[in-house]
């Protein structure tokens, strides 16, 4: 029996892109309406904390809009899941659903999620689908705390970081879509792939500033590049299992 591959998957902002949701760095990206230091580091939210919660209530506002739906890409990456199961890992830089729109039922949101609040006092993350703010107050604490947003903010620890290496070091494959390479240590884990002799692809719309340390690149839209080599994965396993 032939043995399917592990794959490691990594996702960023392009591939929420083609479904209307703003990316970080093209322009007009998120960052040139706000500055990063200004609305998500720890720092702005003691700062400036109505400027970061409304930042927040913005965009989870816009993900609640009917209009924002998974792409191809999104859809096949949820496929991948099925025909791969424990095989896959699919870790995600964004803090949209679009994943689990598309039926991934297992994705790791290393910087965190939109739907999802975390109590100051506690740290009791809790779906979350409305807007908050510093008046909103937990329900996990004797003496009610505020709450924050359930997100990664620069020089914070990315969440699920023991699961992410296991997986990158017993991987056959690692694809990276749709992301910069800009910010660590995600735009690392191409490199540890690598060391742990996994082939290493890159889909994006433009070369990725670690684009180097790939062993292929595919440039074009998420919603095309992804199904494509989604099913050149499958089949090559279900011919070899022939
Ligand atoms: C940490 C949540 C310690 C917020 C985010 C090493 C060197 C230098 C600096 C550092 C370093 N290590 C750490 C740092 C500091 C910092 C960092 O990396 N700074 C950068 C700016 C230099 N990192 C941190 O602070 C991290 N924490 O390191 O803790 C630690 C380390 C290891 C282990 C334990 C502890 C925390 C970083 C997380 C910050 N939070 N998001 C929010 O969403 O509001 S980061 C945020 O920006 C996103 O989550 C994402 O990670 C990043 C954006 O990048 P992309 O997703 O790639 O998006 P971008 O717009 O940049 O690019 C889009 C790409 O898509 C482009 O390439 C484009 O071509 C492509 N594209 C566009 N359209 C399409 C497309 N592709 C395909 N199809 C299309 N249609």
């Amino acid at each position: 029996m032939y043995a399917k591959p592990n794959v490691v998957v990594l996702t960023g902002a392009g591939v929420s892109a083609e479904s209307g949701l703003k990316t970080f760095r093209d322009n007009n990206g998120l960052w040139e309406q706000h500055k990063v230091e200004e609305v998500a580091t720890p720092q702005a939210f003691s700062a400036n904390p109505a400027l970061v919660y409304r930042f927040y209530n913005d965009r989870r506002a816009q993900l609640a809009d009917g209009a924002i739906k998974p792409n191809a890409a999104h859809l096949a990456l949820a496929q991948l899941e099925k025909a791969l199961g424990e095989q896959l890992t699919l870790i995600t830089q964004n803090v949209d659903n679009l994943h689990e729109r598309a039926g991934s039922t297992r994705v790791l949101h290393m910087h965190g999620e939109l739907l999802s609040s975390r109590c100051t006092g506690s740290g009791h993350r809790q779906v979350c689908t409305v807007a908050f703010d510093r008046k909103t107050r937990c329900q996990c604490c004797a003496e009610p705390r505020p709450l924050r947003p359930d997100i990664v903010w620069f020089g914070e620890t990315p969440l699920h970081m023991d699961t992410i290496i296991m997986a990158l070091s017993r991987a056959d494959i690692f694809i990276a879509i749709g992301t910069s390479g800009d910010v660590y240590p995600a735009a690392g884990f191409v490199q540890l792939a690598s060391e742990s002799g996994a082939k290493t692809v890159e889909l994006n719309l433009a070369a990725g500033t670690n684009q180097r340390y790939f062993d292929e690149a595919i440039e074009g839209p998420a919603s095309e590049v992804v199904p494509a080599y989604v099913h050149q994965i499958i089949t090559a396993f279900n011919d070899k299992g022939r």
